[in-house]
């Protein structure tokens, strides 16, 4: 039998109401001790928390929930009195000396999910939602704690069964297994896999931008105005700006938001290929480590400087990038979106023209206008796992077109795994301790 756990659930320091939360099988009878009184499932008691010598500890409201309608799926008991850290440790301690053990982080999502009322994704987005740092963020932690992702994702492997079980039969029947390899539609549910499976790998890097926000990185050769525009977005002199090369030596980032997404800037040395200076040349390494983890690249150049924008396009080939052409006030040039060139700028980090447009430009490239209903929230986790269930996928479709069934279920079989990580559809413990530890107590 399990034990029964107890802990704050009310984040620490002073305030107003403060919750003790208990969960288990003595869940009911910890709550009738403390009350001296009858408790009844989802009716609520007031009345004093009393301690061994029946003196009160504190005055408050205690609720019940029996097993299974409840958050854990256990007996749970909520005892609600004055948010005093003190007072709520007393109360803790009482639970303990009535039988209950001090919960570990994120032991009662745990044992939600443990008891079949969350899986995993959910068990993560109430994680997400109590740290979300925006507003889309926090509705988009709701849709996945409500199910919409792990809906999505149990869609996918139902397909993948499906296949599964047409392929396997074509293994059973090895005699016919050419033949049925060769079955079009067996390729035209492949195809309808790795499309859905493109689908859902999309939204669900949106649903990471969102809950991570968009890394943004901002590089160019010395002297280009990086750090002006660093300070320039930020609204505030963050980074020191210097006409001198060579200013800016460490990473510095600043949070800030465009419509309602987190963007992480982060201003670096200007790049250049002449320094003898190891210190200048160590934050170079640094912004290039920067450029390549960066899901986006500012890349910025002084007006009419061809020269150091064709030796930063060779290094920046192959990655997202706006193209930011600086001080137009000293070059006469029009501030906003080229016209032949969506991805190039041209503002002014010194009198501001042109960064409306850039705003707009980051905030699209945020994801800040595709917010339609459909969106979830989701974590490195679960695009690494989607990544992994399409690397699967692929293998699979070349050992379908090679005609090698066996291998071709052992891809499927694979994908289905890998997709069953996301939701927690299958069984590994170390995966579950992972997750569950960085929660807080009481979670
Ligand atoms: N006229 C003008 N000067 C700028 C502009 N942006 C930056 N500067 C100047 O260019 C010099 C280098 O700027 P800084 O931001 O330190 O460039 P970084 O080396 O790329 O970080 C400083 O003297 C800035 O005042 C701009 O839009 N217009
Ligand atoms: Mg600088």
């Amino acid at each position: 039998m399990t034990d029964t756990i107890a802990a704050i659930a009310t984040p620490p320091g002073s305030g107003g109401v403060g919750i003790v939360r208990v969960s288990g099988p003595r869940a009911r009878e910890i709550g009738e001790r403390m009350l001296d009184a009858r408790l009844r499932p989802r009716r609520v008691r007031v009345g004093g928390f009393l301690d061994r010598d029946g003196q009160p500890l504190d005055h408050g409201i205690a609720l019940y929930f029996a097993a299974p309608a409840s958050f854990t799926g256990e007996d749970v008991l909520e005892l609600q009195g004055h948010g005093g850290p003190v007072l709520l440790n007393m109360l803790l301690d009482r639970c303990v000396e009535l039988g209950a053990r001090r919960a570990r982080a994120g032991e009662f999502s745990e044992r939600a999910f443990l008891n079949g009322k969350l899986d995993l994704a959910q068990a993560e987005a109430i994680a997400d939602l109590i740290a979300a740092g925006s507003e889309s963020a926090a509705r988009a932690a709701l849709r996945s704690l409500q199910g919409a992702f792990s809906a999505r994702v149990d869609a996918l492997v139902e397909q993948v069964i499906r296949l599964r079980v047409h392929v396997e039969a074509a293994i059973d029947f090895a005699e016919e297994e050419i033949d049925f390899l060769a079955d079009a539609a067996i390729a035209a549910q492949l195809d309808a896999v790795c499309a859905a499976h493109a689908e859902l790998l999309g939204e669900a890097q949106h649903g990471q931008r969102l809950r991570d926000g968009l890394h943004v990185v901002i590089v160019g050769p010395p002297n280009a105005g990086k750090s002006s525009l660093l300070n320039a977005l930020a609204g505030a002199d963050r980074a020191i700006v210097n006409a001198a090369a060579g200013t800016t030596r460490d990473v510095l980032r600043e949070v800030i938001r465009v419509g309602n997404i987190e963007l992480t800037l982060a201003d670096t040395a200007g790049l250049r290929s002449d320094s003898a200076d190891v210190i200048e040349q160590e934050g170079m390494r640094r912004a290039r480590v920067e450029q390549q983890q960066a899901d986006l690249v500012l890349a910025v150049i002084e007006s009419g400087d061809g020269a150091s924008e064709a030796q930063l396009a060779t290094e920046l080939c192959g990655r997202n990038v706006l193209w930011i052409e600086n001080k137009i006030d000293l070059h006469g040039v029009a501030a906003g979106v080229s016209a032949d060139r969506p991805d190039r700028i041209a503002l002014s980090a010194r009198d501001g023209r042109g960064l409306d447009d850039l705003r707009d430009a980051l905030a699209r490239a945020a994801g800040a206008h595709e917010q339609g209903a459909g969106t979830f929230s989701a974590r490195a986790r679960h695009v690494d796992a989607l990544q992994r269930a399409g690397t699967h996928l692929i293998t699979a479709e070349a050992q379908l077109a090679a005609r090698q069934g066996e291998l071709l279920a052992e891809e499927l079989r694979g994908a289905q795994q890998v997709l069953g990580e996301i939701t927690g559809a299958f069984d590994a413990d170390a995966l579950l301790g992972r997750i569950f530890s960085s929660f807080c107590i009481g979670k």
